[in-house]
């Protein structure tokens, strides 16, 4: 059974709205800058990413470098008096809460207004008739706020705390459905155990009834090839259906099963059966185009929103208005071992891809890497004469390939594919293999490393793989990056 999500790659902690015939979903993004992806859809299938929130390091309170799976959780986007809002966290050192808003979701959106009396993570944001707004946390506790100053009417006060005995109730969103105030959240935490619960009440802040179905989605247990489901979040469409976005991951290549693309965002139906939300079957999200590339060439001064690098990284590291058609690099940190260093790179969005990158090393040292943290990487580094495969797990680093570099720009090659693709009676859920390209194309094999590595089960943490080009002295120009996702 292959079932896919509608937004794949590390998009974790969807939340939805829609205005109209339009639906936006906004996701976390961690250490990664900019922060909090935007996508549009017209159908809950077919989404396209339209911007992202915090694009500005003046919304951020510090640009220091942010430790992997740290940075921006679990945001809530929602529509009120005609402006988008979107609460999220800054787990970074000095961060917090924070409210903005926005007329159009593609953004600008708004300096953040700070909310320091909403205590910890997965802030949620609903207004009740009096026009009051309730934010609620994970916990999960509630209080109210006033959007426009960021003050809170006293402390925050427990008003469910999810099932008895389970662990890390969060990821609320509370929602008014005709006479009903619906708490719904996640439990059992975001690996295998992860579930979302739903209660009820009369009244925005309790006292909750808990559905006795609890809970409504949960893959724990299961042999389902999405595993890990749970922080849904509740939207209901123009014809009055209902659905639910989710996170879910793909683990594959045998047990325990290993995924290496985070958590994606998922989408099942959604019934009301006496008084409460059942949660369909998951729909599948759009099926891959084969031979789809998707091209970079750097001749447009913006990059497209989809690029990344973390958080520390100045904007003038990463800049297309240096060499025309290039995206030129100046290193930072040393290496892809440290939190600062310039990688700009975009999700793995496909359990089987191909990328190219040409890369001019004259002016330093860089290569072509996937990352999935500072302690869990592959890369093939080039500079003036060598060309080597480097592999970090964990405490140890390796070279485990070299071989000559002629003079001139190199192409490198990063080709990820699946491990149902190879049934080579190997476990992990996919082979990763790095060379160099000549012009015809012709890839080169230098290595070919075991995925699962990098991947969540092995390296822990809330985030996936990021594919990018990187600098580690010096300076690089990036030329004719390709992303292909392959058919496996
Ligand atoms: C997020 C929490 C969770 O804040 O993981 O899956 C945390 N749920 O709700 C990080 O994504």
């Amino acid at each position: 059974m292959t079932v896919r999500p509608i937004v794949p790659g590390f998009h974790p902690d969807p939340s939805v709205c829609r205005v109209g015939d339009d639906y936006y979903l906004a996701c976390s993004s961690f250490e990664y800058f900019p922060a909090v992806p935007v996508f549009h859809s017209r159908d809950l299938i077919h989404w396209t990413q339209i911007g992202n929130v915090l694009d500005r390091p003046s919304q951020l309170k510090t640009t220091a470098p942010v430790i992997s799976s740290g940075g921006i959780y679990a945001p809530t986007l929602r529509h009120h008096d005609g402006l988008f809002h979107l609460v999220v966290t800054d787990c970074a050192p000095g961060g917090g809460n924070i409210l903005v808003t926005a007329t159009d979701p593609a953004g600008p959106w708004s300096e953040p207004i700070r909310l320091p009396g909403v205590p910890g993570i997965d802030p949620d944001l609903a207004w009740d008739e009096d026009g009051a707004c309730w934010v609620t946390v994970a916990g999960i506790s509630q209080v109210r706020l006033d959007t426009t100053t960021g003050a809170t009417d006293g402390p925050a006060r427990c008003t469910w705390s999810g099932t008895p005995g389970g662990k890390a109730p969060e990821a609320p969103h509370l929602y008014r459905v005709g006479d009903w105030w619906y708490l719904l959240i996640a439990e059992g935490g975001t690996e295998r155990g992860h579930g979302v619960s739903v209660a009820r009440s009369r009244r925005p802040d309790g006292p909750f009834e808990a559905c006795p179905a609890n809970p409504i989605l949960s893959h724990r247990s299961t042999d389902h090839p999405v595993q890990n489901t749970g922080h849904g979040d509740l939207v209901q469409a123009a014809d009055g259906t209902w659905w639910m976005v989710f996170l879910g991951a793909r683990p594959d290549g045998g047990t325990p099963g290993w995924h290496g693309l985070g958590r994606e965002t998922f989408l099942a139906p959604v019934e009301w059966v006496d008084g409460w939300p059942v949660i369909g079957e998951i729909v599948n999200g759009p099926e891959p185009v084969d031979g789809h590339v998707e091209r970079d060439d750097f001749d447009a001064a913006t990059l497209h929103p989809h690029w990344i690098s973390l958080r520390a990284t100045p904007a003038k590291h990463v800049t297309t208005r240096e060499r025309a058609g290039h995206l030129t690099l100046h290193a930072l940190g040393r290496s892809l071992d440290a939190p600062d260093v310039t990688f700009p790179g975009r999700r793995q969005a496909h359990l089987s891809c191909r990328t190219r990158a040409e890369l001019d090393v004259s002016g330093g040292s860089g290569g072509l890497a996937v990352r999935l943290d500072e302690h869990h990487h592959y890369a093939i580094e080039a500079e003036a004469d060598e060309v080597r495969v480097i592999a970090r797990i964990g405490p140890l680093r390796s070279v485990v390939a070299r071989s000559d570099k002629a003079p001139g720009p190199v192409v490198l090659g990063l080709d990820i594919t699946a491990r149902t693709a190879l049934d080579d009676g190997r476990t992990g859920p996919d082979v990763v293999r790095f060379g160099t390209c000549q012009e015809d194309g012709t890839f080169t094999e230098l290595a070919a490393l075991d995925g699962r590595y990098l991947t969540t089960e092995v390296a822990g943490g809330f985030t996936g793989r990021v594919i990018g080009p990187y600098a580690t002295d010096g300076r690089v120009d990036v030329d004719r990056f390709t992303y292909e996702p392959l058919i496996p």
